[in-house]
């Protein structure tokens, strides 16, 4: 059945050759995420089975396989200038005044020239990050989506070191005619980074001007299972060094921090070595940049591993949409068809009465005991006859197609009452699909499975939810050593 399955897929979908082309592109940079493509094209086919994905429809498209690590802030703190510094390349410009108004994805390419792409190269291709971001944008700004290229840009650059990543910039936080656009875009990047650094200026160490977008950025950050992935980095403090209050400047950041609802996470303090100020004093100067570079080499060792952290995120992920189908769809599927097959169980009885009432009827019209009612007729002569077959199968049928006009009405009834508990549009939607499914006059409500399940499927989901346990240890394996034998079986 799974080999057939996926035959099909191979044959009719063109998301099977982006999966493919996928596959050969990760599998260089580390193999378990090949396994991690395949167990997404295998739910793809449950999920299009069960009808809640269409033919073209696969979560390989709904999520960035490359690390992302964004770079979110207050403006003016430095965010470019830290970009420019860690990449050793000027690829964002910089400056005093406000620089930057829009989100600029980096991206590496051999290319010498740092060519700039326009925001819809990034909202029409599913391997950047903000695919379809037009979209949500119009959500909360209708209309604005299709302004999205003064929002967005794509850029290339040869920087090394930028080399299997993607970074963010983004413009500071101010409050502005464009802010929602720029909290759902904002949004979307937290939700889809690997590392989200937040910056903060020295100089502005508690930020009022911005309460509400600061609010709202960190309020996002906290009560999150990836909580570990926010760094909240307090940069330019050379400026502190004249006054040598550091310890101030950075209590009182906190304390504003604590205000705004942040209990744990990582806290940096660093400047950037290629634009700060000189620091004349010796004695301060050595331990401003102790601090700098142990922070700074801190920052950095978390940017390189974001590799090993995409690769979680992304079997996570993989978990959460098998924990979807598995807790969430086919339990509403499953309620769906118990209810339906509770209202189709009055209403055939009903139809059966109706018959049964119509038979005694004309039983009891038929005055001559000789002459047999039709339905008596039917009965006794239902094998007998070939009349008496006709009009037997006639009646089923008349049966089945009463009971199929009834099921559609009220399964559409059913599913509009249902469809009310999802608010979302698009979930609403693809349960639509779900439902419809099981509505249909050859769908039997009396199969154990919902339409489009069956036994075997729901051993690929189980199969599919071990795998992923698997590779978790994999990977495990892979970057843990806890007996700390590796060094030993090497030699
Ligand atoms: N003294 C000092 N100045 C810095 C530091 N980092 C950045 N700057 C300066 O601060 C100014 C703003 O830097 P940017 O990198 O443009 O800041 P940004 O956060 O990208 O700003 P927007 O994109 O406009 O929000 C520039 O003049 C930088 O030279 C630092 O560590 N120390
Ligand atoms: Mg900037």
């Amino acid at each position: 059945m799974i080999a057939k399955l996926f035959k099909w897929t191979k044959k009719e979908l063109p998301t099977q050759e982006f999966g493919e082309e996928l596959k050969k592109h990760i599998v260089l940079e580390n193999p378990v995420l090949k396994d991690v493509v395949d167990g997404f094209l295998k739910l793809d086919s449950l999920f299009r089975s069960i009808g809640y994905f269409k033919a073209d429809e696969s979560l390989t498209k709904k999520m960035s396989w490359w690390p992302v690590i964004s770079v979110l802030g207050t403006y003016s703190a430095g965010k470019s200038s830290f970009i420019n510094f860690y990449l050793r390349y000027p690829i964002q410009e910089t400056g005093v005044q406000a620089v930057d108004d829009k989100f600029t994805v980096i991206c590496y390419s051999q290319d010498k020239n740092v060519r700039t792409l326009p925001g819809f190269a990034l909202d029409s291709d599913p391997r950047f990050p903000f695919y379809k971001i037009s979209k949500a944008i119009d959500e909360v700004a209708p209309g604005e989506g299709a302004y999205l290229d003064s929002y967005l840009q794509l850029k290339t650059c040869p920087s090394e070191r930028l080399k299997g990543k993607i970074f963010i910039d983004s413009p500071g936080f101010d409050a502005d005619e464009k802010r929602s656009s720029i909290l759902r875009i904002t949004d979307r990047i937290i939700d889809l980074s690997d590392l989200v650094l937040i910056f903060f200026d020295a100089r502005h160490p508690e930020p009022g001007s911005m309460r509400d977008t600061l609010e709202h950025l960190v309020k996002n950050t906290i009560k999150r299972r990836d909580a570990n992935k926010f760094l909240y980095i307090l940069n330019q403090i050379d400026v502190t060094a004249k006054e040598d209050n550091l310890e101030n400047v950075f209590a009182s950041w906190q304390r504003a921090l604590v205000k705004y609802g942040v209990t744990a996470g990582k806290y940096f303090c660093i400047y950037n070595p290629d634009v700060c100020n000189i620091i004349e004093d010796d004695e301060i100067r050595r331990r401003y940049e102790r601090k700098r570079d142990e922070d700074l080499k801190e920052i950095e060792k978390r940017i390189e591993h974001v590799k090993i952290e995409r690769t979680y995120r992304l079997i996570g992920l993989l978990r959460e949409y098998i924990a979807k189908l598995k807790n969430v769809i086919l339990p509403e599927v499953n309620k769906f068809r118990k209810e339906l097959k509770k209202y189709m169980l009055i209403s055939d009885s009903c139809v059966l009465l109706l018959f049964l009432i119509l038979f005694g009827i004309f039983n009891s019209m038929a005055s001559d005991r000789s002459m047999l009612s039709v339905f008596g007729y039917i009965l006794t002569h239902m094998f007998s006859s070939i009349w008496g077959f006709l009009s037997f199968v006639l009646v089923c049928s008349l049966f089945f197609g009463i009971h199929s006009f009834l099921k559609n009405k009220i399964g559409n009834f059913l599913i509009q009452r249902t469809l009310n508990n999802f608010s979302e549009e698009e979930e609403q939607l693809k349960f639509k699909n779900v439902f419809s499914k099981n509505i249909k006059w050859y769908e039997s409500l009396l199969k154990k499975f919902p339409a489009g399940w069956n036994e075997s499927m729901e051993n690929m989901l189980n199969d599919l939810h071990l795998e992923t346990n698997r590779l978790i240890q994999r990977l495990n394996m892979e970057y843990t050593d806890p007996s700390g034998q590796r060094g030993l079986l090497d030699k």
